[in-house]
């Protein structure tokens, strides 16, 4: 047994080095390669690992402590006589995007004008030292310079940084890990950028890491794996907050619907690139009609509200417009035109949110999908409804009129690629060309998938639809 003190290796340069991290203390048994300090400059950020396998006798620097020189002790070690040789420091790596950065992007965060700012922040592109100025000049016998990793935290400026391989390529922002630390992140898949670090300064360390892949793996069992991180850089979860901290609480039970409307909805959000677009129809001459129906309607014992007719003229835009009654096959190379024309309702229930379809919208009157509309909607309150009621639509309505607001972004109910969100109608000044008179505008938000609707599509059809409620002679035409 001896003795071995493991010094401040070559700098290269670097200006104010600053210790940021001790991860050892007295009585330590490390193995080789462990770090045992984390050194920071104005340039990089330099890991010391131990040289060999040992314990550790003595520290001669605390975290924050400014490091003057070169050779200047770190700690002292007992290592095994019989491994007792000095490592070579000309094996010192430079973990980084770059070779040779010039002074003016020293900067952290600085523009490089490639967009890819903070690329450099990369763990992959890993140079060997070539550079005479990375190398040591003089390998002091004692104390032993260690293998030192190096990690510029610098943007990049060429080719090199946009090394497909780097897991932080395209993210902006400094990472601050050793080189341990982003091999575990690399090894398991997840990108550095990604995790909030517990070290001094916000350094990520090991234990960041784990915890970031266990929440991950939280994640996605609580909501049924149905998170999909593939080929990208997974969804972060929202993280655990104890609201009791607050205030008073209460954990409510979700009800079936509930949490099948949350995975539906979440199931949507992420798969199908939504686009919403916005316009109002004028129907001051449909509630003059349907007002006109009233006392029919109290004949028949049915009301004919606004949402029958919107139906109506959905199942007529969808037939002229058969783009957005189509579904995308699962194989990515085709579509599913569907050649009938079932539309989804969405309730509003006690319950929960429910969407009952009423079928051949296209082949029906307005009082019998009043009549449908009506009984389906009482079954969804009353949870009468059966799958089969629940199934096949190709297109969804969901109306908030009766409750209110201007406008809203519904989420489409995929496997249909859109939906039509109706909000209340509200009599607005609109301009004839030579007078403001006060019109009756419906506002209506359509969403569409944007990987089967583009954007030309989706104006026809709203277009259509506008024209349609603004004069339903043309529902018939
Ligand atoms: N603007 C102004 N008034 C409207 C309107 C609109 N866009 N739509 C309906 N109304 C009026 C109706 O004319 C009726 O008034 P009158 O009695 O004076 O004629 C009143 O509002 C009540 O209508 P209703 O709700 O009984 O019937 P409906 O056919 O309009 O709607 C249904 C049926 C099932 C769509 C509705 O009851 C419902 O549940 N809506 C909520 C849908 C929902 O939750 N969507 C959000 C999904 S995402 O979370």
């Amino acid at each position: 047994m001896g003795s071995e003190i493991v010094g401040v290796p070559d700098l290269g340069g670097a200006e104010e080095v600053e210790v940021i991290e001790v991860s050892v203390a007295v009585g330590d048994i490390v193995e080789v390669d462990q770090t045992l300090v984390v050194l920071e400059s104005d340039k990089a950020m330099m890991e010391i690992p131990a040289p060999k396998a040992g314990k550790i006798l003595k520290l001669f620097v605390k975290e924050e402590d400014k490091i003057e020189k070169e050779g200047d002790p770190l700690v002292e070690m007992e290592v095994s006589e019989a491994d007792g040789s000095v490592q070579d420091q000309s094996e010192t790596a430079i973990e980084s995007g770059v070779n040779d950065e010039p002074e003016t992007n020293d900067e952290p965060g600085a523009s490089d004008g490639s967009g890819l700012e903070g690329a450099a922040v990369s763990d992959q592109a890993k140079v060997e030292s070539q550079s005479s100025d990375t190398k040591a000049a003089t390998i002091p016998e004692t104390p032993t310079a260690p293998d030192v990793n190096l990690t510029i935290q610098k943007p990049a400026d060429n080719a090199s940084a946009q090394s497909p391989q780097s897991d932080d390529a395209n993210v902006p922002g400094e990472v601050y890990a050793g080189p341990a630390v982003r091999q575990l992140a690399r090894e398991l898949g997840v990108a550095l950028t990604d995790i909030r670090g517990s070290g001094p300064r916000g350094r990520l360390l090991k234990e960041d890491v784990q915890a970031y892949v266990k929440s991950l793996v939280k994640g996605r069992a609580s909501s049924g794996g149905s998170v999909s991180s593939a080929g990208g850089r997974g969804i972060p979860p929202v993280p655990d907050t104890d609201f009791s901290e607050f205030g008073e609480i209460e954990t409510i039970k979700m009800s079936k619907i509930a949490r099948l409307t949350a995975t539906n909805m979440h199931r949507s959000w992420l798969n199908a690139p939504h686009v919403t677009q916005f316009d109002d129809a004028d129907i001051t001459e449909l509630e003059a009609f349907r007002k006109s129906l009233k006392a029919e309607g109290e004949l028949r014992g049915t009301k004919l509200t606004p949402v029958p007719i919107i139906l109506k003229a959905c199942a007529v835009a969808l037939a002229n417009n058969p783009v957005l009654n189509r579904s995308l096959h699962s194989d990515g190379q085709h579509y599913i035109q569907k050649h009938y024309m079932h539309i989804g309702m969405a309730v509003d229930t006690p319950r929960g949110l429910i969407v009952p379809v009423v079928r051949d919208v296209d082949k029906k009157g307005l009082w019998q999908l009043a009549e449908e509309i009506a009984a389906l909607a009482a079954k969804a309150r009353d949870g009468k409804l059966t799958a089969k009621e629940m199934q096949g639509g190709c297109f969804t309505v969901s109306s908030l009129g009766a409750i209110g607001g201007k406008g809203f972004t519904p989420i489409i109910n995929t496997p249909q690629v859109a939906i039509l969100g109706v909000s209340k109608a509200q009599i607005q000044p609109a301009w004839n060309g030579s007078e403001f008179l006060p019109r009756n505008m419906l506002p209506l938000a359509l969403s569409y998938d944007h990987q089967a609707v583009n954007g030309g599509d989706a104006g026809r059809f709203m277009t259509e639809l506008v024209s349609l409620l603004g004069d339903i002679r043309r529902l018939s035409l």
